[in-house]
């Protein structure tokens, strides 16, 4: 039927199957032809960026071409789709990634090279589009790309913010904020949808109206914007599948203020206009200062109005009836953050469709799942009622509807039980009363889960408690994974090299099928893999010591060990606690005598780097603090290569493909229960360094998988830290030892220069205020810290244990986790296309 639609003569079409070839001279025609024609060039201004642009429009071209292709038989078979809705897409550089997964790599490089470019360093002129915060953005991007690998029919939804996460500089040992307008030279990866545009409402009144039985709603007033689609094709890889990440732009609304402009005002009414823009401005950098703020509930209505109208639009250009919504479609939400697209969907099939409520409350549930990313009780979403009421009125009514309608189940089920009502209501009592985002996104959603084992289980039992009561086998665990398409083969070729080497496989294989990387434990003491091992290991070191050098002015030693810790700085991950180590070992080593010193340490590099909140105080602090500790050590003659210490500056997904790899040692020492799963210690593990962490989030699982032996386990339990805490508020202060005492101290003395900013945090733990465990944990971690060294120093020891950690990563493959949601939660099945016959060149 829908073929019947097909407009255009055959000749069209015949002309628009024709593919690009892949060959030299096909590869050089196109990137000239987008040189000449797209960007207007001659070869006198044709440069590295030149030529990175011009293949990025090149390759843009054939992803088109699939992309078109996979649309359009997922429409002509009416196919189930997945859609993902995130607030953030982390997604990294591109122009590789979509290489690699087209399998073109090799001959871009060679057509490249023949006329004078070099692919490396055209991957270096791309920017790094950082439109997310950390592991929740990087998820929805790794989860994009085993979607498409493994031909699930599925489009991500989020919004095409201007500015990403702000750039981090480093002034005098601070961190200092720059935006990051990162669309300033275009973006020749997207496509600008000028065709495809919603209006979506903000402010304006609701008039009810009884239609025969069922109350309905007229929205109207306030201030309409238009919702701008620009889409970025998603390449499988080793598949002709191509998926979509559409984002949205806001724009102002043709309805222009002709009042304004009567009254001679033309300035103010363009002005009034252009504020529409703002809602896509910029990306919240995961501040809890800025809870609460209006401009985030617009964005997050704003991105979820024009998702659901854009998916309810698809579907019904095959289907005329509402029957089969839930059954071919299915969304998935990324946290709260995008909660409110239940309540909109809700809200369009009562009012504008005219459904009963028992209808359009069924196709809602069935169609919505929930993933809960943190147990932090500050990092979950309430909005103030006035808020949501003064900005979208009709969806407040709906929300204290579904609570009416919940809370009677709840009292119909626990009689008498009124704690309980007040404890599951959906709205906060209070003076501001709150919606609970979290409570209202379980009750609107047919499937909830966690993302790592251990973080589900505390779901369980802590904050989603009462619901798991009430609906038992509602909450699932889908342990997190990482592509390992971008996190093993693209940021460490070497490695990849070896292992398709060594298991005499083609990397196509092994790159979606990653647990048959456990064939590389029988070569964990091969002298000849061994020593290739360990030469990717040094590349890649150097690889890095050249970024340092060039990112910091540092100068770092390869024949040292790598520990490295990377991640958005926070207290739960305990940071502090790593430079509280590091100062211990530098004054170890000044108290130990010159020539006992060899002897007695291994020489190390310790590396640590991430953003904190531009509002976060103490994150900030703990960053200068370890900057001056770095610039102590790192000029102290006396202790020369033994240690030396770096703020690896501006953490993102680029210097992370750099960072990973060269890393011997990677620290993941969150308070237990606080990390809900953590991801970079799968990608640590699959790039053949050894953690050494707490038994919290994923590490639990990624011990059972490698083996504890394998790697550095230290620290209190989940029981331990609750005891622990209940100690510090039963008036416990005994807590800190001698050697703790004397880091204090050396804080304090102003061995380290003028930290005072840290002050308020020391004189905190010192007096009850050790919330996240630091001296409960700190002699264990220097426990663990010494067996490193002495692991260290039995290399063929070390080296086992980091290659048993990459045989037996498989499970991490966010290809695994995707599989799951399918199955569990979204029962949908792959949908491959067929591979293009016609090329006539
Ligand atoms: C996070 C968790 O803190 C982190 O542990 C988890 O790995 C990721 C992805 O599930 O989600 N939650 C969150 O709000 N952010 C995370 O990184 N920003």
């Amino acid at each position: 039927k829908y073929d019947e639609a097909k407009v255009g003569t055959e000749k069209l079409w015949e002309l628009m199957n024709s593919y690009i070839g892949s060959d030299k001279r096909s590869i050089q025609r196109s990137i000239v032809n987008h040189v000449e024609y797209t960007l207007a060039r001659s070869r006198f201004s044709f440069d590295d960026f030149g030529a990175y642009q011009a293949s990025a429009f090149s390759i843009r071209d054939r992803l088109i071409e699939s992309w078109n292709d996979t649309n359009e038989y997922f429409t002509t078979n009416d196919s189930k789709r997945v859609y993902y809705l995130s607030l953030e897409f982390l997604l990294g550089r591109l122009m590789q990634n979509a290489l690699v997964n087209i399998d073109v790599e090799e001959p871009y490089k060679d057509a490249l090279m023949d006329i004078g470019y070099k692919l490396e360093n055209l991957y270096e002129e791309e920017v790094d589009p950082a439109l997310g915060n950390g592991g929740l953005g990087r998820l929805a991007a790794c989860f994009l790309d085993s979607m498409a690998t493994l031909e699930i029919p599925n489009w991500g939804y989020g919004i095409r913010y201007d500015y990403g996460i702000f750039k981090q500089g480093i002034v005098d040992g601070y961190q200092v904020e720059s935006p990051d307008y990162w669309l300033s030279h275009g973006n020749p990866w997207e496509i600008e949808r000028q065709d495809v545009t919603y209006h979506v409402r903000f402010y304006g009144h609701v008039k009810k109206y009884n239609d025969g039985g069922v109350e309905r709603g007229v929205w109207e007033g306030g201030d309409v914007v238009v919702a701008q689609a620009y889409d970025t094709p998603i390449p499988g890889f080793n598949t002709f599948n191509c998926n979509n990440l559409r984002l949205w732009r806001s724009r102002p609304c043709n309805e222009f203020d002709f009042k304004q402009f009567n009254a001679g005002d033309y300035h103010g009414a363009i002005g009034e206009r252009q504020k529409a823009e703002y809602i896509t401005s910029v990306l919240y950098p995961n501040d809890s200062s800025e809870g609460g703020k209006e401009l985030r509930l617009k964005q997050q209505y704003f991105f979820c109005s024009a998702t659901i109208r854009d998916i309810i639009r698809r579907y019904k250009k095959t289907h005329s009836t509402w029957n089969f919504f839930h059954e071919k479609n299915q969304i998935q939400l990324n946290d709260t953050h995008p909660a409110i697209a239940s309540i909109e969907l809700l809200r369009i099939l009562i009012d504008e469709e005219k459904l009963p409520w028992d209808q359009a409350w069924g196709i809602m549930y069935k169609t919505f799942a929930y993933t809960n990313h943190t147990v932090l009780p500050e990092a979950l979403e309430k909005w103030s009622t006035k808020l949501i009421g003064n900005l979208l009125p009709r969806h407040l009514d709906l929300i204290y509807l579904i609570n009416f309608f919940f809370l009677e189940k709840v009292k119909q089920r626990y009689p008498g039980d009124n704690s309980r009502v007040s404890r599951m209501s959906l709205i906060e009592e209070g003076d501001d009363k709150k919606v609970r985002m979290a409570f209202l996104s379980i009750v609107c959603s047919h499937t909830v889960n966690g993302v790592a084992a251990l973080h589900s289980e505390l779901l369980k039992k802590t904050i989603f408690k009462d619901f798991d009561e009430m609906f038992p086998g509602k909450l699932q665990n889908k342990t997190n994974g990482v592509t390992p398409r971008r996190w093993i083969h693209c940021c460490n070729p070497g490695l990849s090299k070896l292992i398709s080497d060594t298991i005499m496989e083609e990397h196509t294989t092994w790159l979606t099928n990653l647990t048959s990387l456990r064939e590389l434990s029988a070569y964990s003491q091969d002298e000849d893999f061994i020593k290739r091992f360990v030469q990717v290991k040094s590349d890649n070191k150097l690889r890095l010591q050249k970024w340092v050098k060039e990112h910091t002015g540092i100068d770092i030693p390869t024949n040292a060990l790598y520990d490295v810790m990377v991640k958005r700085i926070h207290e739960y991950k305990r940071q502090f606690m790593n430079i509280l180590y590091v100062i211990h070992r530098y004054l170890q080593i000044k108290e130990t005598p010159q020539h006992e010193r060899a002897s007695k340490f291994v020489p190390r590099v310790v590396m640590i780097g991430g953003k904190a909140a531009p509002g976060y105080a103490n994150a900030k602090a703990i960053i200068k603090l370890i900057n001056s500790v770095a610039q102590k050590i790192n000029n102290d003659r006396d202790v020369g290569e033994l240690l030396k210490v770096v703020f690896l500056p501006n953490y993102c997904v680029s210097a992370a493909q750099i960072i990973i790899p060269a890393a011997e040692l990677s620290q993941h020492i969150s308070t237990a229960g606080t990390e809900a799963s953590g991801t970079s210690n799968m990608k640590f593990i699959m790039n053949g360094s050894i953690i050494i962490g707490t038994m919290d989030g994923a590490n639990v699982e990624i011990a059972e998988e490698i083996g504890a032996e394998n790697m550095f386990i230290f620290g209190a339990l989940v029981p331990e830290v609750d005891t622990f805490r209940k100690q510090l508020h039963d008036g416990r202060r005994d807590y800190i030892g001698s050697r703790l005492r004397k880091v204090f101290d050396a804080i304090r003395s102003g061995t380290f220069g003028d930290v005072s900013t840290i002050h308020g945090m020391l004189y905190s733990i010192e007096n009850g205020g050790d919330y996240y465990c630091v001296c409960l944990d700190y002699y264990p971690y220097l426990t663990a810290q010494e067996k490193v060294d002495e692991t260290y120093r039995d290399y063929p020891k070390w080296c086992k244990m980091s290659i048993e950690g990459i045989a037996k990563s498989g499970k991490f493959s966010s290809d695994r986790t995707i599989q799951e949601y399918c199955m569990d939660i979204w029962k949908v099945s792959a949908v491959s296309i067929p591979k293009p016959t016609t090329n006539p060149q």
